[in-house]
C-alpha cells in the first residue's frame, strides 16, 4: 500500500481546523434553528442528529475540502445530512435559505438526496446500510463500464462510504462483501465513524477487532486509526505505557461516560485505578482538567493531520476499509452521552457554544463569522477544493428505444419464454442498444429465461474465466465463460444485492457519465426479500428493468411457498416504478421497447 505523504502546510492545517469548528457550528445551528427559532405552525416535532453529526465533523472536513477529488462519489451516514449541506454551503454550493428550512418544506433534506436537495448528492442514503452498499455495487459498475471501453476519458474514481458502525448491524452490509470479494472490488473505501454508540445505547466491546478480521478476510485492507497524537505524545511519557494499557482495556460505556463527565471525573478514575504516586501519576496531574479532557478524548477520528494523512492513499487496488475511533457528540455539551442520538442542545447550551465560537448573535449564519483567519483567504481556499470542481456531474445522451422489437415464438407461450426470446432477439444484434443492455440475477439467470441471452453476449468479470465443461465437451446447455466484454452479471442469492446492484447500474447514466440499460430478473415472489433495496434504487430515480417471474399462477405447481399473491401490490403501491402485468408476448414487447 503506497501512501502518498503530502506534507500539509501549517497555513492550510490552520484553514481546515477553521473550517472544521465551522461546519459543526453551521450543522448544530442548523438543528437548533429549524427546532428552536423557525415558526411552528403545527407544533410537531422537528428534530436532527446534533451529535451523530458532529461525530463526522473533522472526517468529513478532512475529505471534503482535502482528500476528495473530483471524479468521487459518497454516501454520507444518514444522520450526518447537517454536516454534508454546512460543507456545501460554505463550497457555495447550498443555499442560507434551505438551511434555515432544514427538515421543513423545500428545506435541505434530513437524510442526503440525490432527487430533493440541490447540492449535488452522490447517493441518497437514509435507510441505513443501503448507501454502503451502494457504493460497493458503484465501483462494480465503474469497471464494468471501462472494461466495455466507456468512460476512458475521465479517471476513476473512488466510491466512499461514511459508515455509522450501528449501520454493520445490515445484513445487507455483509451480503455486498462478499459479493464484493467474488467480483474483484477495487476503488472503494468505507469509513467507519467508530464512536462506538448506536441509537438506543453504547455497542459491544471488540466489535473493531471482528471487523477488522472480516474485512481482512474478503480481501480489504483494514486501517484503524485510533489514537490522536495528543495521546500519542502522552503515551511517549514516562508511564505513558500504563495509560495506553488502561485505555485498551477501557469499557466503551465507561469511557463514553467520562467523556461526558470530563476533566475531573477522568482526574479522579485514573488515579483511583493507575494513581503510582510516580510516573502516571506526574502524567495525570501535571494535566489541568481541561487538558486531560481534551487529551483523553483526543481520538484519531478527530485528528485532522492525522486523517489528513491516512486519506492520502493512493493505491485503490483493493477495497479499504478505515476504522476511526471517534466520539458521538464531540466538541457538544452531550459527548458520550449515551441518550444523545436524537438529542438536542437546550437554548442555554446553544448560547454558550455560539460565544465559544465567537459567533456574534445575529450573525450566526454567515459564513466566516468568528473564524481567526482572512475571509479573502478563505475564499481563496474554498475556491480551489478539487472536489468542488464545476463539471463533477458528467451527463450521458439518450439512447434511442428499438424501433421494432419481435421475436419469432410459437403461437401459444408463456410471458416469460416470451422475455427471454425477445432480449435474445435484442443479443442478436449489435444496436446501440444491445451494446448497452446489462442483465443481471441472484442466481435463477437460467429459470428466469436468460440463457440465450448470455450465451450470446457472456458474463461480464474484470478476469476472463472459461467454461470448462466446454472445454471437457460436456454438453450444456449454456455457455458459462467470463470475459470483460460479458454482460451479464451473476449474482449470488441476495436480493438486497440484486437492488442495490440495479441501482448503481441504473445510476451509471451520472455517476460514471455513461447510460446502461439493466435489466435484473427474479422469481416475483422473492421481490419481497429485497424489498427497501427496490424502494431504495426507485427513490434515488435509478433507471432499470426488473423482471419478476415466473410469476403469479405460473408459480401455482410449486406450492405455497413460491406463491406470489402480494406483488402485484408492491408494483402497483411503489413510488418511482412503472410496473405492468403483461398477458401476452406481443404486448411484452411494446412495454419493453
Ligand atoms: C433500516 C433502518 N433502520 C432503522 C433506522 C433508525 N436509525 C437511525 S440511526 C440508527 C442508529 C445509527 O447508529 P450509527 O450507524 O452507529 O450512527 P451514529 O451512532 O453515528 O448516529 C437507527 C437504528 C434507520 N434509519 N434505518
Amino acid at each position: 500500500m503506497s501512501n502518498n505523504k503530502i506534507a500539509i502546510s501549517a497555513d492550510e492545517l490552520a484553514i481546515l481546523r477553521e473550517l472544521e469548528q465551522k461546519v459543526l457550528w453551521l450543522a448544530s445551528w442548523t438543528i437548533h434553528h429549524a427546532n428552536h427559532l423557525r415558526e411552528h405552525v403545527d407544533g410537531l416535532k422537528v428534530g436532527g442528529h446534533q451529535a451523530s453529526s458532529a461525530s463526522l465533523a473533522s472526517i468529513m472536513t478532512a475529505l471534503y475540502f482535502r482528500a476528495l477529488r473530483p471524479q468521487d462519489r459518497v454516501a454520507v451516514k444518514p444522520h450526518a445530512s447537517p454536516i454534508y449541506h454546512a460543507i456545501q454551503y460554505l463550497l457555495g454550493r447550498q443555499t442560507r435559505q434551505k438551511l434555515a428550512d432544514f427538515r421543513g418544506y423545500k428545506g435541505a433534506q434530513s437524510y442526503p438526496s440525490r432527487t430533493k436537495d440541490v447540492d449535488d448528492v452522490d447517493f441518497s442514503t437514509g435507510s441505513v446500510g443501503l448507501g454502503v452498499a451502494q457504493t460497493l455495487f458503484s465501483s462494480l459498475v465503474q469497471d464494468y463500464v471501462r472494461a466495455h471501453g466507456w468512460g476512458h476519458d475521465r479517471p476513476e474514481g473512488r466510491m466512499i462510504a461514511l459508515v455509522g458502525d450501528a449501520e454493520l448491524d445490515e445484513g445487507n452490509v455483509f451480503e455486498a462483501i462478499l459479493e464484493g470479494w467474488k467480483q474483484g472490488l477495487r476503488n472503494c473505501w468505507w469509513i467507519i465513524d467508530y464512536n462506538r454508540q448506536s441509537l438506543d445505547a453504547v455497542i459491544r466491546e471488540g466489535l473493531w477487532a471482528r471487523y477488522e478480521a472480516l474485512f481482512a478476510a474478503f480481501g480489504w485492507e483494514v486501517v484503524i486509526l485510533k489514537y490522536g497524537s495528543l495521546l500519542a505524545q502522552a503515551f511517549a511519557e514516562p508511564g505513558g505505557d500504563k495509560l495506553r494499557a488502561w485505555i485498551d482495556n477501557c469499557p466503551n460505556q465507561l469511557y463514553s461516560a467520562l467523556v461526558f463527565r470530563g476533566g475531573a471525573a477522568w482526574r479522579k478514575r485514573l488515579l483511583d485505578e493507575l494513581g503510582d504516586q510516580s510516573e502516571v501519576t506526574r502524567l495525570i496531574e501535571s494535566r489541568s482538567d481541561e487538558e486531560l479532557s481534551r487529551l483523553m478524548t483526543n481520538l484519531a477520528g478527530h485528528d485532522l493531520p492525522l486523517l489528513i494523512d491516512a486519506f492520502s492513499r493512493t493505491d485503490d487496488s483493493k477495497p479499504i476499509c478505515f476504522i476511526c475511533y471517534t466520539i458521538k457528540g464531540f466538541g457538544l455539551p452531550f459527548a458520550g452521552h449515551k441518550d444523545n442520538h436524537a438529542g438536542l442542545m437546550t437554548p442555554a447550551q446553544m448560547e454558550a457554544l455560539r460565544e465559544a465560537m465567537h459567533v456574534r448573535a445575529g450573525h450566526e449564519w454567515d459564513r466566516f463569522e468568528g473564524l481567526r483567519i482572512e475571509p479573502a483567504q478563505l475564499q481563496r481556499f474554498l475556491d480551489r477544493v478539487p472536489f468542488a470542481a464545476s463539471d463533477r456531474r458528467p451527463q450521458a445522451a439518450r439512447l434511442a428505444p428499438p424501433a421494432n422489437l419481435q421475436a419469432a415464438i410459437p403461437a401459444m407461450a408463456s410471458t416469460q419464454a416470451g422475455f427471454g426470446a425477445l432480449l435474445n432477439e435484442l443479443g442478436r444484434g449489435t444496436s446501440e442498444i444491445a451494446q448497452r443492455i446489462v442483465t443481471t440475477s441472484p442466481d435463477v439467470t437460467v429459470s428466469t429465461n436468460l440463457g440465450p441471452w448470455v450465451n450470446r453476449r457472456g458474463l461480464f468479470a474484470r478476469e476472463k474465466l472459461a467454461d470448462i465443461f466446454k472445454s471437457e465437451h460436456i454438453p450444456s446447455t449454456f455457455n458459462w465463460d467470463f470475459s470483460p466484454r460479458g454482460q451479464h452479471i451473476e449474482l449470488g442469492i441476495a436480493e438486497m444485492n440484486l437492488f442495490i446492484l440495479l441501482s448503481a447500474l441504473g445510476l451509471s447514466y451520472v455517476i460514471h457519465g455513461e447510460r446502461l440499460i439493466p435489466v435484473g430478473t427474479l422469481y416475483d415472489p422473492f421481490i419481497a426479500r429485497g424489498l427497501d433495496a427496490l424502494n431504495y434504487a426507485c427513490y434515488q430515480d435509478a433507471r432499470f428493468i426488473l423482471v419478476g417471474t415466473p410469476a403469479g399462477i405460473t408459480l401455482a405447481p410449486e406450492g405455497g411457498a413460491h406463491q406470489s399473491i402480494a406483488t402485484p401490490l408492491i408494483g402497483i403501491g411503489q413510488d418511482g416504478l412503472a410496473a405492468f402485468e403483461p398477458a401476452f408476448v406481443d404486448e411484452l414487447s411494446v412495454i419493453l421497447a
